[in-house]
């Protein structure tokens, strides 16, 4: 068979206008019945649904695999070792070629009826993103738990006054924008966090920002990723921002793990001294091995959370994260003895040392143990 007798032309489909994307963990239960909705709504649009999961022990990747099978539209982007629904969305976006991109969940609380309405927005040309919002007329989130719908309004009344958004949603997941404008802001966003949204928006001046009310729905099956993890994480975004990006909230984080561990290694040293009062070297030794194993688990699970280490991983990180400790405090002891030598300032002596160390111990974590570089 010569490959011109191939018939190809069966298997063209029309260029994607749009692409969908969606992030999931453990939603097995609805990825069906959203991508039935989609193609309900979106008559006469060349779409496709690229669904971002993280590997989830639900087995939604399976489910996504079966039907695209004989669903084109559908394709499933399945990342092992990590976890992060910010990073996820930016990967979806990225693997898209079509000219706009949506992201939204999967779970139905967004209404895909309004997408038809987002596209024509950014089809006139006048903007590049368009946020679909809870909070304005025609939007309703009645569907939030009384305590969630308190949480999700004062953050975004905190985010509004601190970033000076004009975002009335600022915490929704639900939006469209154009790929390109997407493209230029990439490399200046942060994969870490829930919010992504807020990030885009704030991430370049001029966009072209214009909003679409829904109504915030219930979800279908399964149950939310929401809890005080995601809070925290929403916290170092915001000082992130509020460093004008020069913090990294993956380094915000590190450092407040750090401030924790000098309060455990102090804690530990008190009630160490009760215990063996004429050992101050034994107690202080104790006390660090305290404080560097709280800060390993904290960092593992906090500030390294899409990347955390397990198992064997586990234990040769920790082991890793000890030994380069014991240089950043060697080299922080160092550095202070020298600027004490020539300057006598005590304390600027021991911040400057405090400062290098932390930055050590940052660069050291996440090259060589959670390897985000
Ligand atoms: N890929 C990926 N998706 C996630 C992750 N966490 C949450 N999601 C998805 O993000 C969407 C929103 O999460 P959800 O639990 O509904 O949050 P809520 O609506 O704020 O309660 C859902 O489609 C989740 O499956 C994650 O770590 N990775
Ligand atoms: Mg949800």
């Amino acid at each position: 068979m010569t490959i011109a007798s191939i018939d190809t032309t069966a298997r063209v489909s029309p260029e994607t206008v749009l692409s969908v994307v969606i992030p999931t963990y453990n939603e097995r239960g609805n990825v069906a019945e959203l991508i039935r909705r989609l193609d309900r709504t979106l008559t006469g649009v060349a779409w496709e649904a690229i669904f971002v999961d993280d590997n989830s022990p639900d087995g939604t990747a399976d489910a996504l695999k079966a039907i695209s099978r004989s669903d084109p539209r559908v394709r499933c982007i399945r990342r092992v070792g990590r976890r992060g629904l910010a990073g996820a969305c930016i990967e979806g976006i990225l693997s898209s070629s079509a000219a706009y991109v949506a992201v939204m969940d999967a779970d139905l609380q967004h209404d895909e009826t309004v997408l038809p309405a987002m596209l024509a927005k950014l089809q006139s040309g006048q903007f590049d993103l368009v946020a679909a919002t809870r909070y304005v007329d025609g939007g309703d989130a009645s569907s939030f738990s009384a305590s969630r719908g308190k949480i999700s309004r004062l953050a975004t009344k905190i985010t509004q006054r601190v970033l000076g958004t004009e975002l009335s949603d600022p915490m929704s997941g639900f939006f469209m924008m154009r790929r390109a404008s997407f493209d230029e802001m990439a490399p200046r966003l942060s994969p870490v966090g829930f919010k992504i949204l807020l990030d885009i928006a704030t991430a370049s001046e001029g966009l072209r920002i214009t909003e679409q009310a829904y109504s915030f729905g219930e979800r279908f099956d399964g149950e939310s990723k929401f809890s005080m993890q995601v809070g925290l994480e929403f916290l170092g975004l915001l000082l992130s921002k509020l460093s004008n990006g020069l913090l990294d909230p993956r380094f915000i984080f590190f450092a407040i793990v750090g401030a924790t561990g000098i309060a455990v290694n102090l804690l530990v040293l008190n009630l160490a001294l009760i215990a063996w009062p004429l050992s101050f070297q034994f107690a202080k030794t104790i006390a660090t091995g305290f404080a560097m194993t709280s800060n390993f688990i904290l960092n593992n699970s906090l500030t390294y959370r899409d990347r955390r280490l397990k198992g064997l991983g586990l234990l040769r990180g920790f082991i890793g994260f000890c030994l380069f400790g014991a240089i950043g405090a060697f080299t922080d002891i160092g550095l202070a003895n020298q600027l004490y030598a020539h300057h006598e300032l005590w304390w600027v002596a021991g911040l400057a040392g405090s400062i290098v160390g932390v930055l050590w111990n940052y660069a050291m974590s996440s090259m060589f143990i959670w390897r985000t570089r």
